[in-house]
C-alpha cells in the first residue's frame, strides 16, 4: 500500500497510471498476445495530459514495433520525480546521437536505423558466450516504467519516464565469473545508415563502461521503452542504458554488445576528450567542466527555466555507497 509521506519531490497523485489502463493492458494481451499495436499510445495519453499533440511521426513508427504489446508497463512509485515530466515531443525531438550528427535535431535521421531483426551479444569472463535476439530477452525479463531525471554533462536536463528492467537482471543472465569486474557496452557499427560515423575523428562505435557492481544496482536500468511506448529510435532502440546519477553520456544507446571484463574500459568520450570526460562522470554541481558551470541545469522545454544541479543528480541515497573511499584512492568520481 502506497503510504503519504508529504516529501519535496512526490508527484501528484493525478500522474500515477491509473489503475484502468493496466486492467485494460491485461485484458488486451490475453486478447491478443503479441499483436499489440494501439494501446500503448492511447493508454499513455490517459495520463498524460490527453494531449494528441504530443503524439510524433516518430512515436507513430514505435507503434509499428514487434514488443508494443508489453507497454504500458506497471509504474514504480519508489522512484519520485521533484519536477514535471518533460513533454513527450521536446524529448524525442531533442536528442544527442552522434551516430546520425552532432545537431539536437537528428531525429528523423534515426529512423535510418533497422532495429529489427537485433541481436544482443553477452561475451568476456561470462559462463558462456551468447547471442540474445531482443524479442527473446524481452520474455525473460519484467518490464516496469520509472519516473527519472536525465542530466546531461552539458548542463541540460529532462525528466523522462522509461520503461526497461533492472540491468542486474542482465547480470544474471550473463552470469559473470567473478574475475569480471566491468562491463563494457558497445552501441552498432553502421556508418552506412548513420551518417556521423562517417566523422572519423571519433572513436566509433560509441563505447560506454561501468563497474559490475554499477551495472547491478538498483537504479540501473536498460529501457527498452519512453512515455509507454517502445523506444524511439532517436532515443537508443532497441535498448539502452539509464544511470540518472550520472551524465547523460554515460546512457550508450542502441545496445549490441555487452562484454564481462577485468579491465576498465575505455569510452567514447574518454577516448575522443579525456581532460573533460572520464569513466564514473557522477553528477555534482560542486565540479565544474573545464569548460562551464555544472552548479545548474536548465530544464528542456521550459523555455529556459534553470534549477541548482543535485549531487549524484539527487539518487545519492541509492548510489552513493557505490564510490565510498574512491576519492582517496585517486579516482576522479565527477567527470
Ligand atoms: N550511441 C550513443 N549513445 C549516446 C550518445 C551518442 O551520441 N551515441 N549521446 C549520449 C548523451 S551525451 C546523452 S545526453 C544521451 C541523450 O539521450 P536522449 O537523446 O535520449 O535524451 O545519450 C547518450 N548516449
Ligand atoms: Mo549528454
Amino acid at each position: 500500500m502506497f503510504i503519504k509521506r508529504k516529501k519535496g519531490w512526490e508527484i501528484p497523485e493525478s500522474q500515477a497510471t491509473p489503475e484502468a489502463v493496466f486492467r485494460n493492458r491485461r485484458r488486451f494481451l490475453t486478447a491478443s498476445v503479441g499483436g499489440a499495436t494501439a494501446i500503448g499510445g492511447g493508454a499513455y495519453l490517459a495520463f498524460s495530459g490527453g494531449d494528441g499533440a504530443g503524439a510524433t511521426a516518430a512515436t507513430q513508427v514505435a507503434q509499428a514495433d514487434p514488443s508494443a504489446g508489453f507497454y504500458p508497463a506497471p509504474r514504480s512509485m519508489r522512484y519520485r520525480l521533484d519536477r514535471e515530466l518533460t513533454e513527450e515531443k521536446t524529448a524525442t525531438t531533442y536528442n544527442n546521437f552522434y551516430e546520425f550528427g552532432t545537431s539536437k535535431n537528428i531525429w528523423q535521421a534515426a529512423q535510418k536505423l533497422p532495429i529489427r531483426p537485433w541481436q544482443v551479444k553477452i561475451d568476456g569472463l561470462v559462463d558462456k558466450e551468447m547471442v540474445l535476439d531482443i524479442d527473446d530477452l524481452l520474455k525473460k525479463v519484467q518490464l516496469e516504467e520509472r519516473l527519472y531525471r536525465h542530466r546531461c554533462v552539458e548542463a541540460w536536463s529532462m525528466a523522462v519516464p522509461w520503461t526497461g528492467f533492472p540491468m542486474k537482471a542482465l547480470v544474471e543472465i550473463a552470469n559473470p565469473k567473478s574475475s569480471a569486474k566491468y562491463v563494457r557496452m558497445e552501441t552498432f557499427n553502421r556508418p552506412d545508415i548513420a551518417s556521423g560515423m562517417k566523422a572519423s575523428f571519433y572513436p566509433w562505435p560509441y563505447i560506454e563502461g561501468l563497474t559490475v557492481e554499477e551495472a547491478a544496482n538498483e537504479m540501473t536500468l536498460l529501457a527498452t521503452g519512453v512515455y509507454g511506448k517502445p523506444l524511439p529510435k532517436q532515443m537508443g532502440a532497441p535498448l539502452r542504458l539509464v544511470t540518472p546519477w550520472k551524465y547523460g553520456f554515460k546512457c550508450v544507446k542502441s545496445i549490441v554488445r555487452f562484454t564481462f571484463t577485468d579491465e576498465r574500459p575505455r569510452s567514447f568520450w574518454e577516448v575522443a576528450q579525456g581532460s573533460e570526460y572520464g569513466f564514473w562522470a557522477n553528477v555534482n554541481p560542486k565540479v565544474s567542466h573545464p569548460r562551464w558551470s555544472q552548479a545548474s541545469e536548465e530544464l528542456i522545454g521550459t523555455g529556459g527555466k534553470r534549477v541548482p544541479t543535485q549531487l549524484y543528480n539527487g539518487y545519492g541515497d541509492f548510489v552513493a555507497q557505490l564510490y565510498t573511499g574512491l576519492e582517496q584512492k585517486g579516482e576522479r568520481l565527477w567527470m
